[in-house]
């Protein structure tokens, strides 16, 4: 089994000669069962990193180049880990910083969580045992605890505490499988975007604390308030797709559906035929609950779907059963009581406001006891 640790550098003077001897000379020799290899991706670096790498590739067979455009870290990622693949052979690819921020004696920690058949070993920096770096200004240390508190907390996975880190070993088939995704990642969402995918596709992760130490070389680039607002931006909509186009999404369409025939039902009735509003309701309810019932079983509640006519037809009357209760005692509730008290001029409104208390009620009520998930 071969790894590679591939460190991406733009003006790296100063740390990337430390870098390579401590790498080769004092961590590799401590892993006995992995092929250590290292790959500088540079992006035509103007201080000459590029050049320093190339004196050191007589010294050292396991250590090679990478050069590109300066497009970013996603971009020197995605290049460098393809050739790593394709030309090094790599099994496990590793993504680190160059100017020791990433402490590289946790390289062996890695590689055993990658041997005891975790796919995906994430540095962590807020884990117990792991820190930021303890120089680190106010701002700064605010910044990066509520950032990944907050990305931690929209996407609660648990066991994962540092979403936004660049130091990961990462099983070859996890990056082919999630390359295409990738390449449209730049600064920390390439981390995250990368992270997140991996866990979605179901990928078993593990953490390995670390703690951070800020560089004494070279030109750190402070995240700006943009790079971050964009990472903040991406996991709200990752989040939000994923709350709108699961369960909950439909169930807002196919009751947005109801909604609809209920609302035309009880005008017509009511403007036009001039019936009781309540009596209306609830006749305009009848039909409502059941589309939404017929179009939650085909669609919204696919997975849990009932089967046979006759379980069709019983947990039709069950589903009418618990959705009268709302209907009666909540929507038209509050219709026959503005009714009563506010007068019928507004009984619409009354309408809308029962079924929005309504829909809070109903939505609890399906998930939990029509189509409750089947106890594997
Ligand atoms: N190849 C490549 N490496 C980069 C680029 N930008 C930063 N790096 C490298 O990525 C690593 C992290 O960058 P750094 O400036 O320390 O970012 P910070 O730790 O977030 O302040 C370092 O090894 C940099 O040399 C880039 O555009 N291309
Ligand atoms: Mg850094």
């Amino acid at each position: 089994m071969t790894a590679v640790v591939i460190i991406p550098t733009y003006n790296e003077k100063g740390n990337i000669e430390p870098m390579i001897e401590t790498l080769e000379k004092e961590i590799f020799p401590q892993v006995k069962s992995y092929e250590m290899k290292l790959l500088i991706a540079d992006d035509g670096s103007p201080d000459g990193t590029g050049g320093i790498v190339k004196s050191y590739m007589r010294k050292y067979k396991n250590l090679e180049i990478i050069e590109g455009k300066k497009e970013g870290l996603g971009a020197a990622y995605v290049r460098a880990m393809t050739y790593a693949i394709e030309k090094m052979g790599a099994d496990v690819l590793f993504e680190m910083d160059c100017d020791f921020f990433h402490d590289p004696k946790k390289i062996p920690d890695f590689l055993k969580k990658i041997d005891e058949g975790y796919d995906f070993v994430i540095g962590t920096r807020y884990s117990k045992g792991g820190s930021i770096p303890p120089d680190w200004g106010i701002h700064r240390r605010i910044m990066s605890v509520w950032g990944n508190t907050f990305i931690r907390f929209l996407f609660s996975r648990k066991g994962i505490y540092d979403w936004t880190g660049g130091y990961r070993a990462i099983k070859k088939e996890v990056f082919l499988k999630e390359k295409d995704k990738l390449k449209e990642f730049t600064g920390y969402t390439f981390q995250v975007g990368f992270l997140y995918n991996a866990v979605i596709d179901g990928y078993k992760t593990a953490e390995v604390p670390f703690k951070a130490k800020d560089r004494t070389k070279g030109k750190s680039k402070i995240p700006g308030a943009e790079t971050i607002a964009k990472t903040l931006m991406f996991v709200i909509q990752v989040r939000a797709k994923e709350v709108f186009y699961g369960p909950f999404g439909k169930f807002l369409v196919v009751g947005g559906i109801g909604f609809i025939l209920q609302a035309v039902i009880l005008r017509t009735l009511v403007d036009v035929l001039k019936y009781n509003p309540s009596i209306a309701n609830l006749l305009g309810a009848v039909v409502a609950i059941f589309s939404n019932y017929n179009l939650n079983n085909l669609w919204t509640f696919k997975t849990e779907k009932i089967n046979g006519f006759a379980q069709y037809l019983w947990k039709m009357l069950h589903f009418y059963a618990t959705s009268a209760v709302g209907v009666i005692f909540i929507q038209t509730g509050v219709i026959f009581l503005g009714d009563q008290f506010l007068g019928r001029k507004y009984y619409f409104i009354y309408f809308l406001a029962g079924t929005a208390i309504l829909l809070v009620y109903n939505f609890t009520v399906y998930r939990f006891i029509i189509w409750r998930k089947k106890p594997q």
